[in-house]
């Protein structure tokens, strides 16, 4: 889809178009005030306060009736500029510009507003010329909006649009808006019964459905496996800890407003953790190491709790309880690059089995120049990131570098994918540390008996199990591979009266096999259980009929096929075993 913000004529129009917004609201709602009204990816969006009136859908036909009159009528867009005193006076009752207004600086900002016939705005600009350049646009959405993202201040109503040069460009859009909503992991997650979500367990807190539990379940065993082939020692840990713990590890100074405030029991004062780090140094500081014992590697599906702003927070993708698939790994510094060569190829690896295509490989490094943000370590810096370098390369990995992006205890690798709506998010990360294994005192013994500190890798090949979750449902649009299916396989009788009891069998031989196998031997035609299946996205339809059960064979289609087999038993208990242990899409 593409992206209007990186596009210099559509980010104007779009920008425009947020104007006309406001315009056409003004005229609608005289009372409306108006916050601000940027360009975005997918077009711009306008915070407006209407008071104690809530936008409804039938409002955005409304506005969007009024944008096209004055559109039509065709006002020149026209700017003037202004003293910071003059635009103090001239919006002196209207809080909202007050508040942007009194935060900019004179000195280095002319302060502008375009006028539109009967409407001005505060903004920088640039414009079209004249509203009447602004044909073909459409409302898309609309939500509530804290002011500043902030709870604690009052709800605004925010609109979204989008504007285009042409109709066609529009209609386009507008279609793979529809596709994108019908890929959108909310959306098959509800019609699948992967996960739902409550008002009385709380924002961002999805309950995964017996169907998505297996989902999440066959992800743990598929990563557990290959994280022990490596080497990993998994654990488990608690899911709180106390301030001092986070005191230690630093979080609590540097990451305060990402947690949920602290709760005191007895005199102990716990927070639920955002992170599993400072657990896993504990346990590596339980024993004394030596430098032959290292890489060692401490894994946990570890739930963590972090405050995420209430509009941020999306289905499974963005939530406030997630369950990590994390390893900190403690290597000995000249242990980084291989070890960082094997995470890289973990992530390669699961990406090819789940047939993840568009992924982007970012490299946060610092900024040499800022000696204030980053861990002072020159000589580990240089060694670290030249290692991190060379393996991308020598993996042959396109990667894109950000610099002074890095965190303040080490450069990082960061997997980001385009989610079916919305802007890119992390998949998968890497994070070398050298920090964290001094605050909690770790070390080894080296060759010569010396004390030495590890360095960390905070790495995490799913991310979360959440996010992981969100991703592969709109990759496969809930059609999962065989292995991934809640339900691998529907056995349809021809006709439950004279099929059933073959039906039966054929359930029962498969359900002590281990395969996930529902019988629907519902009093429905044939055709109408077969589409169900597929709209339920089953891998494997059986048709069970006469045939069948006289030659002991089975007829299957698979999703989205419709060409029908017949094989004996046991090619079919083959065909499906080699399908599941291949685990491919
Ligand atoms: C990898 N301490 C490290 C860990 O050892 C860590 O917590 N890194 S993180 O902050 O980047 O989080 C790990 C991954 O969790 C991210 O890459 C991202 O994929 C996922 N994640 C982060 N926030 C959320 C969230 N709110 N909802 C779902 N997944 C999230
Ligand atoms: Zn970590």
């Amino acid at each position: 889809m593409i992206n209007i913000k990186e596009n210099e004529r559509l980010s104007i129009m779009n920008h425009s178009c947020a104007h006309l917004l406001a315009q056409a609201v003004k005229h609608l709602y005289p009372n409306a005030l108006f916050w601000v009204g940027p360009v975005i990816e997918e077009g711009f969006y306008y915070d407006i306060d209407l008071g104690d009136e809530v936008i409804k859908e039938e409002d955005l036909a409304r506005i969007e009736k009024e944008m096209k009159k004055l559109a039509k009528d065709g006002k020149r867009i026209v700017r003037s500029e202004l003293t910071k005193e003059e635009a103090l006076e001239k919006f002196k009752d209207d809080p909202y510009k007050i508040d942007l207004i009194s935060r900019m600086d004179e000195s280095d900002t002319v302060i502008s507003c375009y006028t539109q016939g009967d409407f001005t705005d505060l903004c920088r600009g640039p414009h079209v010329e004249s509203v009447k350049e602004l044909k073909y646009f459409k409302l898309i959405k609309f939500s509530g909006a804290y002011w500043k993202g902030d709870a604690k201040n009052k709800m605004l109503q925010r609109i979204y649009g989008v504007c285009f040069e042409t109709l066609e460009e529009l209609n386009n859009y507008l279609k793979e808006l529809e596709e994108a909503k019908e890929r959108d992991h909310r959306k098959i997650g509800k019609d699948l019964e992967i996960f739902m979500s409550h008002d009385l367990v709380g924002k961002g807190m999805p309950l995964w459905l017996p169907n998505g539990a297996i989902i999440r379940k066959q992800l743990e065993n598929y990563i557990y496996e290959k994280e022990q082939k490596m080497g990993y020692m998994h654990v488990y840990t608690p899911c709180v800890g106390t301030v001092d713990l986070y005191k230690t590890s630093g979080h609590w100074d540097h990451y305060k407003e990402n947690m949920f405030p602290s709760m005191k029991v007895d005199d102990e004062e716990f927070v639920l953790r955002p992170m599993n780090c400072p657990h896993h140094m504990l346990i590596y500081g339980n024993k004394l190491h030596s430098y032959r014992e290292l890489p060692i590697r401490i894994g946990e599906f570890a739930t963590d709790f972090r405050y995420e702003a209430s509009g941020a927070v999306k289905g499974l993708e963005r939530v406030r309880c997630m369950c990590q698939n994390d390893a900190h790994l403690f290597v000995r510094p000249d242990q980084i690059g291989e070890e960082f060569k094997k995470v890289v190829s973990l992530i390669l690896d699961v990406y090819k089995d789940f047939g993840i295509q568009n992924y982007k490989f970012r490299l946060s490094l610092r900024d040499k120049e800022d000696k204030e943000k980053y861990f002072d370590d020159d000589e580990m810096w240089n060694m670290a990131e030249d290692k991190l370098r060379e393996v991308l390369n020598e993996l042959g990995c396109k990667y894109y570098e950000a610099v002074g992006e890095a965190a303040f205890y080490g450069p990082k690798l960061d997997v980001e994918v385009k989610p079916a709506v919305g802007p890119e998010v992390t998949l998968s990360t890497c994070q070398l540390d050298f920090l964290l294994p001094r605050r909690f005192g770790l070390s080894y013994i080296d060759k010569n008996g010396e004390k030495q500190v590890p360095v960390v890798l905070h790495r995490a090949i799913f991310g979360t199990f959440d996010r992981f979750s969100a991703f592969i449902i709109e990759e496969t649009k809930g059609a999962f591979p065989l292995w991934l299916s809640p339900t691998q396989i529907n056995i349809i009788p021809v006709n439950p009266e004279f099929h059933l009891d073959y039906a039966n069998e054929i359930y029962d031989l498969l359900k002590s096999e281990c395969i996930r196998v529902d019988l629907d031997s519902r009093n429905e035609k044939l055709s109408y259980r077969m589409r169900e299946s597929q709209t339920r996205k089953i891998p494997y339809s059986l048709i069970l009929g006469d045939q069948e059960k006289e030659n002991k064979t089975i007829s299957y289609r698979k999703h989205g096929e419709q060409l029908t087999t017949t094989v004996t038993i046991a090619e079919f208990l083959t065909l499906i075993h080699n399908e599941i242990d291949l685990k491919q899409r």
